[in-house]
């Protein structure tokens, strides 16, 4: 894989792990929709409700493991030289799966942020002691996650568009490409030449401008198609594979 390679990824590279997804069949809590609960206006009007629901998903995610879907992508940053992982994801996954540099475009379920003070800090505690969670300042805290009509982290997609404008390859796993600005960012590369590698087990509106479309579960799919471009396993010590 010659020159820079970006991976874009979705809640569909988590489902093997368990995580549920936004937009599949079990994407309903409580018969509520994520878009009516991950807003400012719903945390405002209910922040006990939105705050069962994310103490509800942090459980569901502190029982499941990283698949080899995140793990690939993990020894593709160590052995590619010019690799870079975004994705839109909040479930930490990548992380405990060995990638060392993640673009988290909306945020993460494992950090929290005083509504008044502004302070963030992850806190892994699972299930919270108390709901809604507060802060030593008094202040409400909030999920450290990025809610529909609420922009994302200024750094942290700058740095996703320049990957997306210069990458040679992009890699789409597992996301619906619904959600905006993220599902913009593949436009980006394939306007700028890149190779796009669709990774789903449906069509997306990504579909028509992937040159590879691997139909199948990421899980299984990923470490095939990256055992197919990176035969030789890399001898410990070697010289980093010539991209
Ligand atoms: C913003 C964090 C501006 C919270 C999330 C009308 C038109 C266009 C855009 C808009 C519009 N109205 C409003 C907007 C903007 C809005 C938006 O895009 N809405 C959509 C719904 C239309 N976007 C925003 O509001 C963004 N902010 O625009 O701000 C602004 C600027 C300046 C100042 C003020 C404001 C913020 C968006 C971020 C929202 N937060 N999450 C939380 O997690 O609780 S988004 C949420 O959806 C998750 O992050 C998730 O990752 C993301 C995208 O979903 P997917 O990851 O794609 O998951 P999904 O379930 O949809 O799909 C799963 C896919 O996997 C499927 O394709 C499935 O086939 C596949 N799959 C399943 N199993 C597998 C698999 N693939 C492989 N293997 C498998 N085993
Ligand atoms: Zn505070």
């Amino acid at each position: 894989m010659k020159g820079p390679v970006v991976v874009l990824t979705g809640a569909g590279i988590s489902a093997e792990s368990g995580v549920p997804t936004f937009r599949g069949p079990d994407g309903l809590w409580r018969s509520f929709r994520p878009e009516e609960l991950a807003t400012p206006e719903a945390f405002a009007r209910d922040p006990l409700l939105v705050w069962e629901w994310y103490d509800w998903r942090r459980q569901r995610i502190a029982a499941c493991q990283p698949n080899p879907a995140h793990r690939v992508l993990a020894e593709m940053e160590s052995v590619l030289p010019d690799f870079t992982l975004i994705t839109q994801n909040v479930d930490g996954l990548h992380q405990a799966a060995g990638s060392r540099r993640v673009l988290e475009l909306h945020g993460n379920i494992w950090r929290v942020r005083c509504t008044r003070c502004g302070q963030t800090r992850e806190d892994r505690r699972v299930p919270l002691p108390e709901l809604p969670p507060r802060c030593a300042c008094g202040g409400l805290l909030r999920p450290d996650v990025v809610w529909f009509g609420e922009p994302l982290p200024a750094p942290v997609l700058e740095a996703a568009w320049e990957a997306a404008a210069r990458c040679r390859w992009m890699l789409v796993i597992g996301t619906s490409a619904l959600v905006q600005p993220a599902a913009s960012l593949p436009i980006v590369a394939h306007r700028n030449g890149a190779r796009l590698v669709e990774v789903n087990i449906s069509d997306t509106p990504l579909t028509p401008l992937a040159e590879e479309v691997l139909r199948g579960p990421a899980a299984e799919i990923l470490p095939r198609w990256w055992a197919a471009r990176n035969p030789q396993k890399q001898v410990a010590g070697s010289r980093r594979q010539e991209a």
